[in-house]
């Protein structure tokens, strides 16, 4: 299993007696490692690498922090290996679903959700900021607006990783929605849910989310995604919601959010971020307070059962990020660094 596709580790056994809530966690702002100056491109988990390295195109020639965040989450969803775009896990009906989001410095944004058969959407959200009024399309009336754009309609093509997990799920199809906030569990079991927990007891993740400050200081994001494997047909979580997963404030800084994005939702999450930046706090301060209001929102049995993460940059160009368990990382791009970063997280395991 690769690490892209290692959410979280901890076995069923070792891991749930383990979990203990912790206060004040250890890591302090000064040993946690920051990049400051300009310009800086930060994606979620190991995929943003390369990710990284496509939006540095842009940024390294003095590009424009937009362009460079949807150039950036192209290579993702072009990837057939990654758990975003075309080749990513299903719906519960074995229909590739796709999400995507952008935002710039003039807090212009566009948005797609539930849509198919296009291979990048976050370029189509790109185009409903662009060309029409609005900000999110959806289903077929996204697709239609792709392809009256000139975006080709592609075959379903999952990618041998998808359809192995796909055909291992449709072996019991059993649903165990870890962040459905309800006493009435009954009516939920539908199938797994975002991330899910995979038969070792590593989690799997399905998403991109990419913040960058280009040489103006100017700030754009965007985020892109399968959705939760698996899923309801119809299923939408935070990642196509502005506020949710993502939000930018060209005076204040960016968020992008991962996991389970029903609980992002419940708190709009990378809004909530960026409103904490807004008060003074550091990006991985403002991270780590709104992951500890996502984790009062959820049902304490239910807590260590989700994963959510937040990744933030700062009008200073300095960026943090922090996750509810053990597990998340981030890569950094700028001038003088190019690597991965494990972030600090509020359980310890
Ligand atoms: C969702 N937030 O659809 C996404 C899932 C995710 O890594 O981030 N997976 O809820």
């Amino acid at each position: 299993m690769s690490n892209r596709r290692k959410f979280l580790q901890f076995s069923l056994l070792g891991g749930m007696g383990l979990l203990a809530r912790k206060t004040g966690f250890a890591r302090s702002e000064e040993t946690f490692p920051t990049i400051t100056g300009k310009p800086v491109v930060i994606s979620t988990w190991d995929a943003g690498l390369a990710a990284n390295k496509g939006a540095w195109e842009v940024l390294g020639k003095g590009g424009r922090a937009l362009d460079a965040v949807e150039k950036g989450v192209n290579v993702t969803e072009a990837s057939q290996n990654c758990c975003v775009g075309l080749g990513a896990n299903p719906d519960r009906d074995g229909f590739v679903t796709l999400d995507a989001c952008i935002m710039d410095e003039f807090a212009n944004c566009g948005s797609v959700a539930f849509l198919e058969r296009i291979k990048h959407p976050v370029s189509v959200a790109r185009r409903v900021m662009e060309k029409t009024p609005h900000v999110m399309l959806v289903g077929s009336g996204a697709q239609q607006f792709a392809v009256a754009e000139g975006f080709p309609l592609e075959e379903q093509k999952l990618s041998p990783e998808a359809q192995a997990a796909y055909s291992n799920w449709l072996k019991n199809s059993t649903y165990h929605p870890p962040a459905i906030n309800v006493e009435n569990k009954a009516n939920h079991d539908h199938g797994p849910f975002a991330p899910y927990k995979l038969e070792n007891g590593e989690w799997n993740h399905d998403t991109i989310g990419m913040v960058a400050m280009d040489t103006f200081g100017n700030l754009s994001g965007s985020c892109t995604t399968s959705g939760a494997g698996f899923k309801m047909r119809g299923r939408l979580g935070d990642s196509p919601i502005i506020g949710a997963g993502l939000f930018v404030d060209n005076e204040v800084g960016a968020c992008t959010a991962t996991g389970q994005g029903e609980d992002v939702i419940r708190i709009a999450g990378s809004h909530t971020v960026v409103e904490l930046m807004r008060q003074g706090l550091s990006p991985e301060a403002a991270c780590k307070k709104a992951i500890e209001r996502v984790a009062r929102k959820v049902k304490p049995e239910r807590v260590k059962e989700i994963q959510v993460a937040f990744l933030a940059i700062n009008k200073k160009g300095k960026v943090g990020a922090w996750a509810l368990h053990p597990g998340f990382s981030y890569a950094i791009k700028s001038n003088d660094r190019e690597e991965m970063v494990t972030s600090g997280s509020m359980f310890n395991s």
